[in-house]
C-alpha cells in the first residue's frame, strides 16, 4: 500500500515545531527498534525517514506529512535508551519528548514500538501508564517479527500485552517481509482520523 508522503521538517527545540494544523501520530521507541524503518514500510516509500545500522541515527523530531483523506502527520522521535551517547545528550532527549508529548495539542495518538526480542522493559513500562494519564491514545506494536519464528512471536505478543496491560493484542510487524504492516497502518489511520477507538 502506498499513500503519498513527504518530510515537512525537523526540529530540535519546541520553538521548531510545525504549527498543529493537522492531527498527528507519534513513533516512539527505544532507539534502533525500527521507528524510521516502519514509518517508510507503512507509507510504501523507501528512504522518506532515514533508518541505520547505529542506533541514534534520528536525533531531531522529524515531521511528515501523510496524503490520507484525511491528511495527518506522522512524527519521527529520536529513540530512547541508547547507552552510547553522552549523558548531555541522553538527558536532552527526554525533555525534549516529554514537552512534545505533554504539550502537543493536535496530538492524536502514539505508535509504541518494542523490539520482539526484547519484550517491554523499564521505560515501556513507565511510558504506557504516562500516556494512560494524559488520555493519549496508544498503539503498541512489536518489530522486527522476522527475527522470531512464529510459535515464539506469539508468546511475545502475549507477555508485551500482560506486561503493559493492554486491551487487545499488540501488533507483530517486520519491514522486511512486510508482515503486519497494512493492518497496523488501517489501525492507526483510523485513530489519527477519530474512526477507531484507540486500543
Ligand atoms: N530484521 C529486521 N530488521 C529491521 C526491521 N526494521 C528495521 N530493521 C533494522 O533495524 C535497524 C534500525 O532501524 P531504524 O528504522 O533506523 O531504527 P530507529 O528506531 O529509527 O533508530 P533510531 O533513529 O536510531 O532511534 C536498521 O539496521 C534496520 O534495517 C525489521 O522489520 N526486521
Ligand atoms: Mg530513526
Amino acid at each position: 500500500m502506498k499513500t503519498p508522503a513527504r518530510f515537512v521538517i525537523s526540529a530540535a527545540e519546541p520553538s521548531q515545531f510545525p504549527p498543529p494544523t493537522l492531527p498527528e501520530l507519534a513513533v516512539v521507541g527505544r532507539s534502533n527498534v525500527g521507528k524510521s524503518s516502519l514509518i517508510n514500510a507503512l507509507v510504501g516509500q523507501d528512504g522518506l525517514a532515514r533508518t541505520s545500522r547505529t542506533p541514534g541515527r534520528t536525533r531531531l523530531i522529524n515531521w511528515f506529512e501523510i496524503a490520507a483523506q484525511p491528511p495527518f502527520f506522522v512524527v519521527d522521535l529520536p529513540g530512547y535508551g541508547y547507552a552510547e551517547v553522552s549523558q548531555a545528550m541522553r538527558e536532552s532527549w527526554r525533555p525534549l519528548i516529554e514537552t512534545y508529548l505533554a504539550n502537543r495539542t493536535s496530538l492524536a495518538g502514539v505508535l509504541l514500538l518494542v523490539d520482539v526480542r526484547r519484550g517491554a522493559q523499564d521505560e515501556e513500562l513507565d511510558f504506557v501508564p504516562w500516556l494512560d494519564e494524559r488520555e493519549i491514545p496508544v498503539v503498541v506494536a512489536l518489530t522486527k517479527a522476522d527475527k522470531l519464528a512464529k510459535n515464539k512471536r506469539m508468546v511475545e505478543v502475549q507477555k508485551v500485552r500482560r506486561a503493559l496491560d493492554l486491551r487487545r493484542d499488540p501488533f507483530a510487524v517486520s519491514t522486511l517481509s512486510g508482515e503486519g504492516v497494512d493492518p497496523l497502518w488501517r489501525t492507526l489511520v483510523g485513530v489519527v482520523t477519530k474512526r477507531v477507538a484507540p486500543v
